[in-house]
């Protein structure tokens, strides 16, 4: 059914009595309120949106209003019929059309979109444009947070705002309610139709990211609804780093609190926190220029690790696209990464996986909470082919320990791949976890509230 599209999407509030060919008739008509918008049409006006007219529920008039009028449409057609011409119509183009986007540089399990909001969240969606997904997007309350961005600038949009949101999260939140549609426009353009799973990016802390991120998770949703699609929407969130100032870590504590509930459910899926006071204590010598470069592309790499190999077959153990989903929807998630230097001992392996673990540009949670993991192993031929089975078998039952799995219905997705690169490299994604509580504790006394 065709359904008006949001510059046609009131009706007048009381019903008009209308003759036609004798019979009485009550109508409400379309409202237009600005230019035709032919792009994906709406169901129901999009959250947090303004100034639409509804359409009144009144038990008589329950039957859409577009329905009646195409029916007395085709009643009088019968008598005042007209003989058309045969001529090619074409189809019709508009400015505002669901977008055929490029596709994304690699070859991936999940076709991804990313919308990064604030600076950090720009900044953070820019690194996986880096690498090649083309499905991305950047929304901002300034343009100056853009610079140095690859994103492509008709993929780049500043909302209508008073120029920046000056660390207030309110203010963010209500330029995106205002701006509801334009965001929506702007994911039909960047990612079009044919995504998988959008991710928002941004870092709690400012105004812009946190004030987005919620409307923008609803957004999301929203649109892969209107997709005919399951609303999966997950979040890359940076924690600030402890050195950042009390309304910084407030804003980020309310952020995060906020989502909790939400990612904890797995309703938020993926959620990957990333913790800027991690990664500032595992690279602590980098130049300020170089930090967030850094951090944002070790992020972008580890994600996206596991949808490349996700998609690749494997002549040893393959981790395919029903089990990267299945670690995708499992909520709150961590990543590790190591490249071992020793393999010769069967310890050194699970060796390597404990160190995994621990050591991770992300929140530290409590990682016996998992619920599904993927625990991948890549090395050149000339190391797979002599490694004993055993020495792998040992480190995915070490993995399956450490993280408790034996007592409950712990998944496991195995991965074994061979690899270009020189060494032994190890990829952990563990699902299930819940918010770390202890961390925003620390937001929380760093701001007194
Ligand atoms: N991981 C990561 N975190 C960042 C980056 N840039 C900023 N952040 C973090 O994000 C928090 C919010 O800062 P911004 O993203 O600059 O703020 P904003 O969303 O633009 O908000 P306003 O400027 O206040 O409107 C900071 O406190 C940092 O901790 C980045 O490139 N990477
Ligand atoms: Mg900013």
């Amino acid at each position: 059914m065709w359904w008006p599209s949001k510059n046609f999407y009131g009706w007048s509030r009381k019903p008009v009595e209308v003759t036609i060919q004798g019979e009485k008739s009550t109508f409400r008509f379309m409202l237009p309120v600005g230019p035709s918008d032919p792009g994906i049409c709406p169901q129901e006006p999009p959250p947090d949106s303004e100034g639409m007219v509804l359409a009144e529920s009144d038990g008589a008039a329950q039957e859409s209003p577009v329905t009646q009028t195409h029916e007395r449409q085709n009643q009088m057609t019968n008598e005042f019929a007209v003989d058309l011409p045969d001529i090619e119509f074409g189809v019709a183009q508009s400015p505002d059309e669901i977008g055929k986007p490029e596709a994304d540089a690699k070859d991936v399990a999940v076709k991804f979109g990313f919308i990064g909001a604030g600076q950090g969240g720009n900044r953070l969606a820019d690194a996986f444009y880096s690498i090649g997904y083309r499905r991305v997007c950047a929304v901002n309350t300034t343009s100056q947070d853009f610079l140095g961005l690859t994103i492509p600038s008709k993929n780049q949009r500043v909302l209508e705002s008073p120029g920046g949101a000056g660390k207030d999260p309110e203010l963010g939140a209500k330029v995106l309610a205002k701006s509801s549609e334009e965001v929506l426009s702007l994911m039909r353009q960047s990612f079009g139709a044919d995504v998988d799973h959008i991710i928002v990016t941004a870092g709690a802390g400012g105004g812009t990211g946190t004030g987005f991120a919620p409307g923008l998770v609803k957004l999301a949703r929203y649109y892969l609804q209107q997709l005919g699609k399951e609303p999966r929407v997950g979040m890359v969130v940076a924690l600030p780093k402890k050195a950042e100032g009390g309304k910084v870590q407030a804003n980020a504590y309310k952020l995060m609190s906020a989502l909790a509930p939400e990612a904890d459910a797995k309703a938020i899926s993926p959620f990957v926190i990333v913790d800027n006071e991690c990664i500032y204590n595992m690279f602590p010598a980098l130049s300020a220029k170089a930090f967030w470069a850094t951090a944002n592309k070790n992020v972008a790499g580890l994600f996206d690790i596991f949808n490349v190999l996700a998609k690749q077959q494997s002549a040893y153990v393959t981790f395919d696209r029903a089990d990267y989903q299945s670690v995708l929807d499992s909520g709150v998630l961590v990543f590790g990464a190591t490249k071992l230097e020793s393999y010769r001992q069967e310890t050194e392996i699970s060796d390597g996986l404990r160190k995994n673990l621990s050591r991770t540009l992300l929140a530290e949670a409590d990682i016996k909470q998992a619920s599904h993991v993927a625990a991948i192993l890549c090395a050149p031929d000339e190391i797979l082919s002599v490694m004993p089975q055993s020495h792998i078998d040992h480190a995915f039952t070490t993995l399956e320990r450490i993280l408790g799995g034996e007592a409950k219905d712990l998944v496991i997705h195995q991965g074994v791949y061979e690899a270009k690169r020189a060494g032994l490299f190890l990829y952990t994604m563990v699902g299930g976890l819940t918010v770390p509580k202890a961390r925003l504790e620390i937001m929380k006394s760093k701001a007194g509230v």
